[in-house]
């Protein structure tokens, strides 16, 4: 380790130093406090590197040809709350990406969350002999290679996916547990509706039914409408292929739909004019024609991730509250944060382009004042959706609500975290 140079270090912030590239970070060098590095005198700043001091490593083949994160980067993935994955019987496998740490509004791929309803194995696909078909009622079946898909014109978009158990409740410790099933990444591929023109879909096709290569298929049913407008038939994700867990070498992405319609290892695709069963139709989740018309949409929701759950605030002074929100009904209009349980509203500064059906990453500052609070988003989408609260909920389901009610299906409510005295947060539900 190094010695600290406090005094090398005093003598760097007095200067002239803010030209100077090797400021530490923790340094607070202007008037304006950075979210996570709040403003510190010198006795509690960490000691900064001199120049040339910090240890010089030899990338390795490996670090060469592929890149690997810092060893101090130690954020990674976990099982969702109560879901040991993979289960006993090796059925269950649901993990939760580390939401509390994620900066921007990109899951790095090795975080996206990953979940199989049916099996924690996941195929292992050579993509030279893997195909999609698509028939049923088309004028022309098919069978694609993945080197027919790549010459149809591609789209590249954002778009969140969100497993229909992220269902935040009291037991919830951090935003991984409460949250942690949505994730958000660049995809790219070609449009299901590219492919359907090409195969003469004929005017009865009411439905469509996509099928996975494994063994229980994670196959479903979805309107025709939606292949038309948004559906993707995705290969690529973040810059390159997508990963085995993420559906190897090409899965759907229907936009704004509960996770389970985003067929991974896609490998059949059967255009039909009645509602099909299938296996997720059973246990996961109560499934009618109706429902399906109306588009299982998610959202529109947000949560804060910072501070969030098992963080801390060293000390009273600003800070940026920041999170993400999203919803299935088109891009993130607004964003509004409370302070005070709800009392009041401010709005929150959008960072970036809102996407439709894509995370949107929000910041407010805050001059923490020391004392107790309960902080608050909402969110209000293109459509002008508002994120509703767990009252309201209860009421439009026609519930008696108390606090232990827990929001049956998928769960858009606000989240409320509790700041402390001594700046611990925790959940607001507990
Ligand atoms: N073929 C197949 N597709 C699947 C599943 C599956 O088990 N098999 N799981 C679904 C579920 S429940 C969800 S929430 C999403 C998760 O996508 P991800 O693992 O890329 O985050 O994929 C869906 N697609
Ligand atoms: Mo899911």
């Amino acid at each position: 380790m190094m010695d600290p140079k406090p005094s090398s270090r005093r003598e760097l912030l007095k200067g002239a130093a803010l030209a100077v590239g090797t400021v530490a970070a923790g340094a607070s060098v202007s008037k304006i406090a950075f979210a996570q590095t709040p403003a510190s005198g010198p006795a509690t700043a960490p000691p900064s590197y001199a120049a040339n001091e910090a240890p010089m490593v030899a990338a390795s083949d490996d670090v060469i040809a592929y890149g690997v994160r810092s060893h101090y980067v130690t954020s990674k993935r976990i099982p969702a709350l109560g879901r040991p994955s993979p289960d006993d019987f090796g059925l269950e496998f649901h993990v939760a990406t580390p939401l509390q740490d994620s900066v921007g509004t990109i899951q790095a791929s090795s975080l996206h969350y990953a979940a199989t309803t049916k099996g924690s194995f996941i195929p292992d696909i050579d993509p030279a002999r893997h195909t999609l078909m698509i028939d049923g009622l088309v004028g022309r079946p098919r069978i694609f290679t993945m080197a027919d898909l790549k010459r149809f014109p591609s789209v590249t978009q954002f778009h969140f996916i969100e497993c229909a158990g992220n269902n935040h409740s009291a037991a919830d410790r951090t935003v991984q547990e409460s949250h942690g099933l949505t994730s958000n990444a660049e995809w790219t591929g070609v449009l299901l509706s590219t492919l359907l023109e090409e195969c003469g879909l004929q005017h009865e096709a009411t439905w469509f039914v996509a099928e996975g290569a494994e063994e229980v298929k994670g196959a479903s049913t979805m309107p025709i409408n939606k292949a038309m407008t948004d559906v993707i038939v995705a290969y690529g994700m973040n810059g390159e292929p997508l990963r085995p867990q993420q559906g190897f070498p090409v899965r759907l992405i229907v936009p704004g739909f509960e996770g389970i319609f985003n067929t991974k290892w896609l490998r059949h695709i059967k255009a039909v004019d009645q509602y099909q069963l299938n296996m997720n139709d059973f246990g996961h989740l109560q499934r009618s024609p109706v429902n399906a018309a109306l588009g299982y949409q998610i959202g529109p929701k947000s949560v804060i991730t910072y501070p969030s759950g098992g963080q801390k605030l060293p000390e009273p002074g600003w800070y940026e509250i920041t999170g993400l929100a999203w919803s299935g009904g088109g891009a993130v209009r607004k964003v509004e944060v409370s302070t005070d349980d709800g009392r009041s509203w401010k709005d929150a500064k959008l960072k970036g382009t809102p996407h439709p059906m894509a995370h949107t990453r929000f910041g407010y500052m805050w001059n923490w004042d020391g004392g107790e609070h309960v902080i608050l988003s909402r969110t209000t989408d293109a459509i002008g959706q508002v994120q509703p609260t767990r009252e309201e909920v209860a009421k439009a389901l026609g519930v008696p609500y108390t606090p232990k009610f827990r929001v049956p299906g998928t769960n858009n409510t606000i989240m409320p975290w509790r700041i402390a005295r001594d700046g611990s947060v925790t959940n607001g539900l507990a």
